[in-house]
């Protein structure tokens, strides 16, 4: 029970005081002090010369009062807490156990996708170049020179008077020879707790960088605004200057002016994705934007899956899908990040670098995701979900879950009421971080160090026209240019507006850490390394019907689709050959017990000129946006599928 219960004016108990037994900081040296700043928790002189050099330059450059270096203890966990209830960045949700709501500043809720660059020397290391007068949509580019002057007009004292804490990390289990660790200096107690949730951090990292080795440099900062924004004490940023920069020449990433998601937990998308690509390109392996599931058929037979969909477009789910089919379990690798790399039997294996879920709340339900929902109603930090008065949490979806007598307060703080308020009570990317090994289905090798073999990758994306729930890619070469081609509606991730069919190639537009051209060609390579590669399919849950409704159930029915893709690995006679891939043969999908019938028809036709269209918008695209760094290979594939299309 808390010790201390205040009645707070927004109507439930929140537990101030708690850990005030424990709130002293731990792990204090005395007289640990660093360039005469106090080091209020763990020990500079401890640290390995490499990072006390990190450190010390930074220290230099943003001036703060105080160091943290973090130990990734639960004491540590609690103190950064309280420290963050005081000052109202979170509230706790006492309907729970252990969880907390923070609403960030309503300029602050997505990742910003204009705003990130990466900087290499030349141009075309990092973007395809793209024809006079077109705008590159592959990413953006900054040189070194203007990148120093970026970082020295942001950071110079941008924390005076708050805390630097120095954040250990590593990608994937500490253990791990595919494995890759992080240093990040931030100004945020909520990035602390949340790449304590999202990563393995602690000491345990500081450690293994005693002997010397080397780490990615993530330096952030949520910023002080210079002019004009009017800052908000308990989320502070600064909108109008926030920059996400990435050097892959230096592993150095730095983040300035955003607290929330993929802005600022530098491990997921910036260092997994952007530079973990750059990393995997001259390793000689795959930094990709898939979950990964385990599924066990009714005989018994295991396989594992990665699937990449866009943003907010259905891998939480998947990962984690309650499969409606009789006999078959899925079990959770990850539901975000893969890192694949092919043995030395040929074998493409999987690891989940990441250590928990910063997934979607909004339309997480025990209905959709019952084991999401059995997954995060403790040790969870909730951002920009509406609040209820019994101290829990609410969202768009959760209609059902909740007692119908208690009020809704929005992720603004607003009160809201169901069917009378015109905007949605949770933000559309609002989002819980959560441990995965909370979930009840995590896979048992979720953390095997050798990582988990990969039997199928999966391409998708929010398609309502034209393209069929599932089919096969011919070959390899044909599976590239499939994932080349994705397409998608635009969702709330990224600061987009509307529903536009998107671009997304691979579901990594946003991540790519070098020129996409390159980056086919790393693909294609990939047929050299083994003679046993994953099979390639397609899929789209979201296609629509003539009436403008869903013409595929979803979510759980989903395992109908993942049945026919083992079946497929199994070689089983269950499909017909058509111009855009292999889809199954009529009646090939098991449709048993489906409690409304399905339009097979018109979910699996394949309208001639839809896809004459389609293959005109991806030749345009590869030729506007790629242009002379767009594989031959992948222009002859098309070719061909353009040939295949037109003789329909
Ligand atoms: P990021 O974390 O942004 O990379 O996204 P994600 O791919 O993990 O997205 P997530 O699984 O959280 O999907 C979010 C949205 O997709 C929610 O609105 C879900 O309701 C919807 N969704 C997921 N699976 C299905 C499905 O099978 N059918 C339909 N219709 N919607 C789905
Ligand atoms: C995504 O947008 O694909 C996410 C959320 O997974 S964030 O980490 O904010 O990028
Ligand atoms: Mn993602």
């Amino acid at each position: 029970m808390p010790e201390f219960i205040e009645k707070k004016s927004n109507g439930f108990s929140t537990e101030v005081g708690r850990f005030a037994k424990q709130a002293s900081h731990p792990n204090v040296g005395l007289f640990n002090h660093v360039k005469g700043i106090s080091v209020v928790s763990g020990d500079f002189k401890n640290l390995s010369p490499k990072v006390r050099a990190y450190v010390e330059e930074n220290i230099d450059l943003c001036q703060p009062e105080k160091i943290h270096i973090c130990d990734g203890t639960e004491n540590e966990n609690n103190h950064l807490l309280n420290l963050m209830q005081q000052q109202g960045t979170i509230v706790p949700l006492p309907k729970y156990q252990n969880c907390w709501l923070a609403r960030t500043n309503p300029a602050d809720t997505a990742r910003v996708e204009s705003k990130t660059f990466i900087c290499t020397e030349k141009r075309a290391e990092t973007i395809p170049t793209t024809k006079e007068g077109i705008k590159g949509t592959l990413g953006n580019w900054m040189s070194p020179r203007d990148m120093d002057a970026a970082v020295k007009e942001r950071f110079t004292g941008c924390m005076k008077g708050r805390t630097m804490y120095v954040v250990p990390f590593s990608m994937g289990p500490v253990s791990s020879p595919l494995s890759k660790i992080g240093i990040q200096l931030t100004d945020s107690a909520y990035v602390v707790v949340s790449m304590r949730v999202m990563t393995r951090m602690g000491q345990a990292v500081l450690d293994k960088l005693a002997d010397g080795s080397d780490f990615v440099r993530c330096l952030h900062s949520v910023g002080t605004p210079a002019n004009g924004f009017i800052e908000m004490k308990s989320w502070p940023c600064d909108p109008e200057r926030t920059i996400i920069l990435h050097k892959p020449q230096n592993n150095e990433i730095v983040s300035y002016g955003s607290g929330y998601g993929g802005n600022s937990l530098l491990g997921k998308k910036c260092f997994a994705l952007r530079i973990g690509s750059t990393i995997a390109k001259r390793e000689g392996w795959l930094a990709e934007h898939m979950l990964i599931l385990g599924i066990t058929n009714p005989e018994g037979k295991k396989r594992y899956i990665a699937a990449a969909f866009p943003s907010a477009c259905g891998k939480t789910n998947l990962a984690m899908m309650t499969p409606t089919l009789p006999g078959y379990k899925i079990e959770c690798v990850g539901d975000d990040i893969a890192w694949m790399r092919f043995d030395k039997d040929g074998q493409l294996r999987a690891i989940n670098p990441e250590n928990g879920f910063f997934g979607v709340a909004p339309g997480t339900s025990n209905s959709s995701n019952p084991i999401a929902m059995k997954t995060i109603f403790q040790n969870t930090i909730f951002t920009n979900v509406a609040s209820t008065s019994d101290g829990g949490v609410f969202w768009e979806g959760m209609e059902d879950e909740i007692d119908p007598n208690v009020r809704i307060t929005d992720w603004r703080g607003k009160p809201w009421t169901k069917g009378e308020s015109k905007t949605p009570a949770a933000h559309p990317n609002s989002r819980f971080c959560t441990p995965a090994k909370q979930c009840p289905i995590i896979d048992p090798n979720w953390e095997a160090p050798e990582g988990v073999p990969i039997s199928a990758i999966l391409f998708g994306g929010r398609r309502p026209a034209g393209v069929p729930l599932v089919y096969q890619a011919r070959d390899w070469k044909h599976g590239v240019l499939i994932g080349a081609a994705m397409r998608s509606e635009a969702t709330a991730a990224a600061e987009h507006k509307g529903k536009v069919i998107m671009h997304d190639p691979f579901a990594m537009r946003p991540f790519f850490g070098y020129n996409f051209g390159h980056y086919l060609e790393h693909w294609l390579s990939m047929e050299q390394r083994s003679a046993n590669l994953p099979k390639i399919f397609h899929v789209n849950w979201f296609r629509k019907g003539s009436d403008g409704k869903f013409l595929w159930p979803g979510f759980g029915e989903n395992s109908r689709v993942l049945d026919w893709i083992l079946r497929r690995l199994d070689n089983e006679d269950c499909a017909k050959e058509t111009p855009i891939g292999y889809l199954p043969k009529p009646s090939a999908i098991n449709m048993q017990g489906l409690k409304d019938k399905v339009n097979e028809e018109e979910l699996f036709s394949l309208p001639k000129d839809f896809w004459m269209e389609e293959v005109y918008a991806i030749e345009k695209y590869f030729n506007e946006q790629v242009g002379s760094d767009l594989p031959e290979t992948i222009e002859q594939e098309l070719k061909q599928l353009k040939k295949r299309v037109n003789d329909m």
